[in-house]
């Protein structure tokens, strides 16, 4: 029996469009291609799909700067196609949920062409313009997240427009009411057509004050959402969640608590940014330090332990991935991806698995600037060589922390197109589509996706993995992540050792059942023993 809301009791699954399926042989992944994945998804077990943007788009960000929100990118299928799937889906169990991308429209929007023709054209106002000022280069000193100054001259307006990503991705003007509301009708639009809810892209930036630097959390930030949540989704049965690079466990609560009707719940990135030089950028690379990932977590998992609702991730199309960064791809690549779905699995709150981490894809290391695709990489590669770097070096931040890693194709077979495409994939296939694939996988009872959907169908059959208390082990060794969840009648021990070198643990509680491990001979037995390397597991122990 489940109780609470259908996004506490699901595990979802993020879809790359562009790299998921393709269907004509065009190399570019497509609707038609995911519907014909439908029946892998069920198998499985997700509940939803938090689907990356399919709309009209040039992809200047693929699909992340959006030229109409209520058309679909011709590469990608018609609205038959969309809604088609949404249909398809729900017959599995399976909801859509939509990428939401309202920081920012496509410089091709109509609304951003109308409003770039004068300083009073209609439309004008939906963005944020700034006169120039004397003797200044531009507006003030914020910075674009794909490098360079965040304020780009429009000669003909003669003015300049504020874009937090590429110029192609001018930002909307929220504290503009007709901007919100075009918003909120464009949502019930997809609302009508049934879909689960929507994943909210940088929405934590959408109460910028630019003139006072202010940029995420603003003053109005809060009214924003709840204004929204009363226009659109407010009382329906549909799950929100906020992409939040800025959240704090107690931020999150003001977006996650039901009492306060904005979302469902928030993207956190705390624990993401914990192998990042503090105050550096995300190419400033430190080594991750475990108890630092252990306190972050934790820290998550009891202040949103009782108002609140956290979302649980390694992974997304912007990360690397997780095996590759964390874990070890190279000697303990099962052991390590093993690991982490099952530390991340039995953590309280909604976990989301990314396209191709339930088989354990691995980051594509590139050897030359050519190969790179992505903007982020490519305008920070020109930056930092024109500043004096070592190419090399700047090659080698791209390889461990670059967008592309994510994005290349879905692994499904061995084949030659790796069962992605027939034709010429549009980003480079990763060679081990050999070793790691969808058909291997599958067909293999110890594999890493035979243990993610044992995680999942552990979440569907167990109360205590959705709603059970959490509590870290305190007294371990520095390397050994062990948390218990326990409910009125039962309580689990997590135990996870991140590291290729044995620890020692002791096993205080008396065990009475194994319920998952990604070593064949896990042990009961209580009292000390060494964890192999990257062993976990968890066991039921007296309550
Ligand atoms: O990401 C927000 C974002 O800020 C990322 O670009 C992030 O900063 C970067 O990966 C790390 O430096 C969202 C989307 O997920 C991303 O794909 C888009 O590019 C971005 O918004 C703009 O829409
Ligand atoms: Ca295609």
């Amino acid at each position: 029996m489940t109780t609470g809301k259908w996004w506490q009791n699901v595990v979802m699954y993020q879809i790359y469009p562009r790299s998921f399926q393709d269907s004509n042989g065009d190399g570019v992944g497509d609707i038609p291609g995911i519907i014909s994945r439908l029946d892998y998804l069920q198998q499985l077990g997700v509940g939803g799909i938090w689907l990356s943007p399919v709309y009209a788009s040039p992809n200047d960000d693929n699909g992340y700067d959006i030229s109409d929100y209520e058309a679909i990118m011709p590469e990608f299928g018609t609205m038959a196609d969309m809604e088609r799937l949404i249909a398809e889906a729900k017959a599995r169990g399976i909801r859509i949920v939509m990428d939401l991308v309202v920081n920012h429209t496509s410089d091709e929007h109509r609304w951003f062409v109308e409003g770039r023709k004068a300083k009073d054209a209609p439309y004008h106002d939906f963005y944020v313009w700034r006169d120039p000022v004397e003797g200044q280069d531009v507006p003030n000193d914020l910075r674009s997240t794909f490098s360079g100054p965040a304020w780009t001259y429009d000669p003909t307006v003669g003015q300049y427009y504020l874009h937090l990503f590429s110029p192609k991705q001018p930002d909307l003007n929220w504290a503009n009411p007709v901007v919100r509301h075009a918003v909120y009708d464009m949502m019930n639009f997809w609302i009508a057509k049934g879909i689960g809810g929507f994943r909210m892209d940088v929405i934590d930036l959408i109460g910028k004050e630019p003139d006072k630097m202010i940029t995420g959390n603003g003053p109005k930030l809060h009214d924003y959402l709840q204004e929204m949540n009363r226009n659109t989704f407010g009382g329906k049965d549909l799950m929100t969640v906020g992409e939040t690079w800025g959240a704090t466990p107690e931020n999150a609560k003001l977006f996650s608590d039901p009492a306060r009707h904005e979302l469902s719940m928030v993207f956190q990135f705390e624990h993401s940014g914990l192998d990042q030089q503090p105050g550096g950028e995300k190419w400033d690379l430190q080594p991750l330090a475990i108890p630092n990932l252990k306190r972050v977590l934790s820290k998550w998992q009891t202040t949103l332990g009782e108002r609140g609702w956290n979302s649980l991730f390694w992974n997304n199309h912007d990360l690397p991935r997780i095996v590759s960064r964390w874990g070890n791809d190279q000697t303990y690549h099962d052991q390590s991806a093993k690991l982490f779905a099952i530390l991340l699995h039995m953590m309280k709150g909604t976990p989301y698995i990314y396209q191709g981490e339930e088989i354990g894809m691995t980051n594509y290391p590139i050897t030359d600037a050519s190969e790179i695709d992505d903007i982020e990489s490519l305008n920070l590669y020109n930056e930092r060589v024109q500043a004096g770097y070592d190419p090399a070096g700047v090659i080698h931040s791209i390889n461990v922390k670059g967008r592309d890693n994510a994005r290349t194709p879905m692994q499904w077979d061995a084949n030659d197109g790796a069962g992605f495409t027939t034709g010429k994939p549009w980003l480079h296939i990763n060679p081990n589509h050999v070793q790691y694939n969808v058909a291997s996988e599958v067909a293999d009872a110890d594999s890493v996706w035979a243990t993610y959907q044992q995680l999942i169908a552990l979440r569907k059959q167990n109360d205590l993995v959705v709603w059970g208390d959490y509590a870290l082990l305190e007294d371990t060794a520095d390397d050994v992540f062990a948390y218990y969840r326990t409910d009125q009648s039962h309580r689990w021990l997590v135990v996870a050792n991140i590291s290729a070198e044995p620890n020692a643990f002791t096993l205080m509680d008396q065990a009475e059942r194994l319920i998952i491990s990604n070593y064949a001979d896990t042990a009961l037995t209580g009292g000390e023993r060494q964890l192999r390397p990257y062993e976990a597991f968890v066991v039921e122990v007296k309550a």
